[in-house]
């Protein structure tokens, strides 16, 4: 089978940590909710429900400034287990349809159904089926795309959302993706559109006016991808195995690190949970390289990685991450918010197929594409 004749379903629940909190209380339903850390304790908003959404709440957003923003505003603390549990839920039903299933997050996943016989083979009764099945199993909405390609059936499951259902038949391909703005491109983050931006290039039916050598000048490797994706090329399997390729951790303090010495004494709890973590994994993967990342008070960061040393007493020589977050810090000195560690992980039973799962809480838009993370 050709990959212009897949189809591929994309699910994508409906702030989907907010939506299983009022499941759980419903008297919580209609009113603005979030779920995240509290204010006072620095927290993030992890997500938030439609309601809150409208007050200029989002994801990523401190929680301080969304109480600012939505005085009644409930801040739920997160409970993870349960989210598992109903994206086990969830993906027992997408298992119905088809084995091809490429978890991203907790709550969204790609399906490849183009091989499934369920609905006569129709993608988008498969969709509209796995829709109401999640909605009477889990209690929570979910927007799902169908496209002939993952780009498209990401782009598709956001365009109506909430609850929505969006299919893309190959034949509107053309017309379609001319006229989508390239910032709903996968990969182009705000610094890219803007420099986009300024060369006149708003929609992919702008990209196409640029040729592939033109692309790639002005973009590099990603030019070439520009120019496939503003043709709604994608030909980018739906993989199954999902393996790590690092292994990481944060921590926002309540208040600033003021200077050097209060940053290093973080240093080793911050090691030791690390270690603690990849024990449960130490079997599946090795460790290339460590990694840290500084965000200093004004919320800009920054990351520093090197390969392990021959000197080190290991991978987590507690040594070598000092001298790594203090080179880190010096490239600002100023007080800091929050540091993370980590390790690149290579996998020892799979190099095939390895995608990034990044354990940074958060969600990041990258310039090199969306992560996703999970805890
Ligand atoms: N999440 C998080 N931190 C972020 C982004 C997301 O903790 N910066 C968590 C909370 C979300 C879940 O991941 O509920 C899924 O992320 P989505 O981006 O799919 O957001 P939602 O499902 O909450 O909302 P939407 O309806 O826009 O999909
Ligand atoms: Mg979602």
């Amino acid at each position: 089978m050709s990959f212009s004749q897949r189809k591929i379903i994309h699910v994508d629940c409906d702030c989907f940590y907010a939506a299983v909190e009022i499941r759980e209380n419903p008297r919580l339903r209609g009113r603005p909710v979030a779920v995240g850390g509290t204010p006072e304790r620095r927290g993030v908003i992890a997500t938030c429900n439609y309601e809150a959404r409208e007050y200029g709440v989002h994801s990523a957003m401190a929680s301080a400034r969304a109480v600012k923003l939505c005085p009644d505003l409930e801040i739920l603390r997160p409970k993870f287990d349960l989210y598992k549990e109903v994206s086990r839920e969830l993906h027992q039903i997408f298992s119905d349809y088809t084995g091809l299933i490429e978890p991203l997050s907790l709550d969204e996943a790609f399906l490849d159904v183009s091989n499934s016989s369920r609905c006569h083979g129709s993608a988008t009764l498969m969709a509209r089926e796995i829709k109401a099945r999640a909605k009477e199993k889990t209690g929570i909405t979910v927007s799902a795309g169908v496209a002939p390609n993952k780009f498209l059936a990401k782009v598709a499951s956001d365009w109506n959302k909430p609850d929505g259902l969006m299919v893309i038949t190959p034949d509107m391909v053309d017309e379609f993706v001319a006229a989508l703005p390239v910032k709903k491109l996968f990969g182009v983050g705000k610094a890219t559109a803007k420099r986009m931006g300024k060369l006149g290039i708003e929609t992919c039916g702008d990209v196409r006016n640029w040729s592939l050598i033109e692309l790639t000048r002005k973009f590099g490797i990603f030019g070439e991808r520009l120019y496939q994706l503003s043709r709604g090329i994608d030909d980018r399997p739906v993989v199954t195995n999902y393996r790590r390729k690092s292994l990481s951790l944060e921590h926002t303090y309540n208040e600033d690190l003021p200077d050097r010495d209060a940053v290093i004494a973080k240093v080793p709890l911050l090691v030791d949970e690390l270690v603690e973590r990849y024990q449960r994994i130490k079997d599946e993967y090795a460790i290339t390289k460590r990694f840290v990342k500084v965000k200093f008070a004004d919320f800009t960061q920054t990351t520093m990685e090197e390969p392990m040393g021959q000197s080190d007493s290991g991978p987590f020589d507690v040594q070598a991450f000092h001298r790594l977050m203090e080179t880190a810090w010096e490239r600002a000195e100023k007080p800091v918010r929050l540091l993370g560690a980590g390790v690149r992980l290579r996998d020892l039973k799979n190099n095939d197929n390895a995608q990034q799962l990044d354990l940074f809480p958060g969600r990041k838009q990258t310039e090199a594409g969306n992560e996703k993370w999970s805890v």
